[in-house]
Formats: structure tokens, C-alpha cells, sequence
């Protein structure tokens, strides 16, 4: 059966593939329309390296979120065809009115609106396929100009940039699943892509080793994730010295600190998905996967695509720069959320600010905050960002409540239309933004919706 509905979602992928290479052709340049984060950054890499190979042409835009006064304004403009990856889905209904051919290559959630014969929708959902966690929208992408060029010069070659989406959405939690472990196989098979058992710690061979403790994010390491001093102070009580790197340890320091760091979370030692030729800083595609996600938060989206289409040097220096910042910000958000703690519903609980640099990574905190165990693991967690007149909501759960029958996609999206906002998403992360002044009626309802999804599960 599984096997079945990747088949059709193949056959989806192929259609959309003929209209890419018919466009080509024609040499009309072809519209890419992208989301700003890891995934969405990698989406439009996959496309536009697939498209380059093919000596195409594209045009780029980046957005934090597709509005339905960006699709309309789309509309206008004089295009053959339009490519909407990462995003899209939830918006059939305005894109069916384009004059243009237009690919939808998305992984959201999407209502049963049917798409028109010039509107090719390649969503794993139609075809009952979890887009949460089976395919990321760089996934799509990646289908949708699997089978461009002859023979030997598939794209084939491409999928470990599509996986690098994947890790960006956190599809990776406990190895990779459905449609993801075909592009595993074809990364393997042509994109040089090698797995190995190690310590997931980030920026080994760049950072000291506590900052490499604390910055790693997923798996979280309990005590010390965002908290540098922990860090420091673990590794002293160990006997290793905090400003090692952790390249420069020897094996049996390596070995003891696997076996500490396993106490604190067994996930922290397992496999790591790599392209031993990429430079030593995007190697580890969970690694690459976090240096575009600063590039988007830092709204340097034109780096992050540089990057995917090749630009290293100097273009990687700026984004570390970047994540930096964003590791700063980080450390910060869970001082807070330490300090803070969440407020409590009986079915949800949240955290709210108004802190200029806090507010734009309140979704990571929240979903770092409770698998670090800093936040109760028990209820989704919805971060609330106060943006002038509205506020932006990141809500985040686990696999074991979305197990128990919670749908956060579909809690945002419904609660958040009654109040006059838009939202929807995954069942384990969604995204909503509702005005200020109805936040309160807002948690409600979304705590009353997460109660019905529990008991009619
Ligand atoms: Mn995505």
C-alpha cells in the first residue's frame, strides 16, 4: 500500500518534471517561489542547481510566508511558469487563477481543493503520504526534477541537498522514514552520501568543545544545551579542558565524553549523514542544514541560495558569522525560558514575548526548551511573538502527543480563522498569525481543540 502512494506521488513528480524540461526548452526563465527557512532555502537550491545543470534560467524570491497578497501580486507578473516549493499548498485556491503553468512542490498540510490542468500539485499528503515526516518541501522539490536531463545526467545527484530540507524540518528524529529513505538510497547511490555511527555535537572541528555541547540543539543534551557555563563546567569535572576542540581529543577522551554525554541522552550517539567531499563545514548535512537556517532568520536568504548553488569561501564565512549571531540569540532564549518557565492551560501551555531579538526564534526555543527538558514534555507549547498589531505563534509538540490523536496544524489553522488570522502547517509544528487583541480568546480555543483531538483519538 505505502509503496503504492509513493508510486503515485512519483507519477505527480514526473508530470511536473515534463513541464520543467518543456520550459527549458522554450527557454523561458522559470519562477522560483520559496519558503525562508533550512527547508525551503534547500527546495529552491535543488531546483535551481537541477535547472542551471540543464543551462535553464530561474528568478528567485525568498519569502517568510506566503500570503495570499503575494500570490495575487505573482499573478501579474510575466512568467511561463511559476515553481512554489516549501510553500504553496495552502493557497491552491488563488494559484488555480494564474494564467501561467505553475508547479506546487509543497509538504503542508493542503485542504481537498482540487488543482487545475494547468497547476501541478505535488504535496505527499494527496496521496496519504505524512508530509511531517516522510517528505520535506526540499523533498518535493527534489522529485519534481528527479528524472530532468538524459540517462547519466539525472538529478539524481542532488538528493543529499534535499535531505539537508529534511534535517532542516526535523524529519531525522529517529532516523529517516518513507519517501526520505529513497532519497537516502539515491544520495548514497549518486550523490556520494555516507552514514556513520558518531557524536551528534555540532561545529567539531571549529568550535571549543563546550560551545560544541552547548550548541547542540538535536538531540538536546539535558543541562547543557544552550547553557555555556553547564558546559564548561562538565567538561572541567570530566578532566578535559573546555577550549579543546573536539577533533583534538584524544581516542580515549573521545570515548569517555561519548559515554557521559549517552547518560545525558542516548540519541547523542548514533548516525550521521555526511558528503565527505563538501567542505568540512557543511559536510554533515544536519550541520549545512543549520548554517542555511541562520541565513534565513538573519534574512540574508540570497546567501543561504549562494551557498546551495556552490558559492563557498567567503560566502561561508559570512554565514557563520551568521549563525554566530543566531547561536548567541539562542543561548539567550533559553536563559530565558530557564528563568521564565511556561504559562499553563489545562491542555496546552505557552510562552509569550515582546523582546525584539527573542521574538524571532521563539519557535526553536519552544521545541528546543522541551526536548532539553527545560520545558514539560506533556502539552504542545505554543511561543507567541508579539508583531505590532498581530502576533506571530509557533506551535510545537512531540511525536508521542501527535501519536495521542494532537493535530497541531489543524488546531492552528481552524482556531486561528475564527479570530480573523491565518495558519496551519504540520500535525507536529504548525505556524499561525492572529491579531493581539484576540489572544487570549486564541489559547483558548486551541486549548479547547487539543482537548477534542485527545479524547476522539
Ligand atoms: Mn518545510
Amino acid at each position: 500500500m505505502t509503496h503504492k502512494k509513493q508510486h503515485s506521488l512519483l507519477n505527480r513528480a514526473n508530470v511536473a518534471c515534463d513541464m520543467v524540461s518543456k520550459h527549458i526548452k522554450e527557454d523561458h526563465v522559470i519562477r522560483i517561489i520559496s519558503h525562508n527557512d533550512a527547508d525551503g532555502l534547500s527546495a529552491a537550491g535543488v531546483l535551481a542547481n537541477a535547472i542551471k545543470e540543464e543551462n535553464g534560467q530561474f528568478h528567485i524570491s525568498i519569502l517568510p510566508r506566503l500570503k495570499p497578497e503575494n500570490v495575487r501580486e505573482l499573478a501579474k507578473e510575466e512568467y511561463n511558469l511559476f515553481i512554489f516549493s516549501d510553500m504553496g499548498s495552502a493557497c491552491l485556491e488563488l494559484i488555480n487563477r494564474f494564467k501561467a503553468d505553475v508547479i506546487i512542490a509543497d509538504h503542508h498540510q493542503t485542504n481537498d481543493t482540487g488543482s487545475e490542468d494547468h497547476v501541478i500539485h505535488v504535496n505527499p499528503h494527496i496521496f496519504g503520504i505524512d508530509g511531517s515526516k516522510d517528505l520535506s518541501g526540499a523533498g518535493s522539490a527534489y522529485l519534481t526534477i528527479r528524472e530532468l536531463g538524459e540517462g547519466e545526467n539525472n538529478k539524481k545527484h542532488l538528493a543529499p541537498l534535499a535531505l539537508v530540507g529534511a534535517f532542516g524540518d526535523m524529519q531525522c528524529q529517529e532516523g529517516f522514514t518513507g519517501v526520505n529513505e529513497l532519497l537516502v538510497k539515491e544520495g548514497e547511490e549518486f550523490g556520494s552520501l555516507e552514514i556513520h555511527e558518531d557524536l551528534k555535537i555540532v561545529s567539531k572541528t571549529q568550535e571549543p568543545l563546550y560551545k560544541s555541547l552547548a550548541y547542540t540543539l538535536n538531540p538536546a543534551l539535558p543541562g547543557l544545551t544552550g547553557d555555556l557555563e553547564e558546559s564548561m563546567g562538565f567538561l572541567e569535572k570530566m578532566g578535559i579542558f573546555h577550549g579543546i576542540k573536539f577533533t583534538d581529543l584524544e581516542d580515549e577522551e573521545k570515548d569517555a565524553l561519548k559515554d557521559e554525554l549517552i547518560k545525558l541522552n542516548p540519541d547523542i550517539f548514533g548516525d550521521v549523514y555526511s558528503v565527505p567531499k563538501e567542505n568540512h563545514l557543511l559536510r554533515d548535512l544536519e550541520e549545512y542544514s543549520y548554517i542555511l537556517d541562520s541565513c534565513g532568520k538573519n534574512k540574508k536568504t540570497g546567501l543561504g541560495i549562494s551557498i546551495t548553488l556552490g558559492e563557498r569561501g567567503d560566502a561561508i564565512d559570512a554565514a557563520l558569522n551568521l549563525q554566530k549571531k543566531y547561536r548567541d540569540q539562542l543561548t539567550k532564549g533559553m536563559e530565558w525560558i530557564k528563568r521564565e518557565g511556561s504559562n499553563q492551560m489545562d491542555f496546552i501551555q505557552y510562552i509569550y514575548n515582546e523582546d525584539k531579538v527573542l521574538k524571532s526564534i521563539m519557535g526553536t526555543i519552544s521545541g528546543v526548551g522541551t526536548s532539553s527538558g527545560l520545558l514539560n514534555a506533556d502539552k504542545p507549547v505554543l511561543a507567541m511573538a508579539r508583531m505590532h498589531n498581530d502576533v506571530k505563534v509557533s506551535g510545537r509538540t512531540t511525536r508521542k502527543l501527535v501519536d495521542k490523536g494532537v493535530d497541531l496544524g489543524k488546531a492552528l489553522h481552524d482556531s486561528s480563522l475564527s479570530f480573523g488570522g491565518q495558519g496551519g502547517g504540520h500535525d507536529i509544528a504548525a505556524g499561525a498569525m492572529i491579531p493581539y487583541k484576540e489572544m487570549e480568546n486564541f489559547l483558548n480555543l486551541v486549548n479547547d481543540m487539543v482537548e477534542h483531538q485527545l479524547n476522539n483519538n
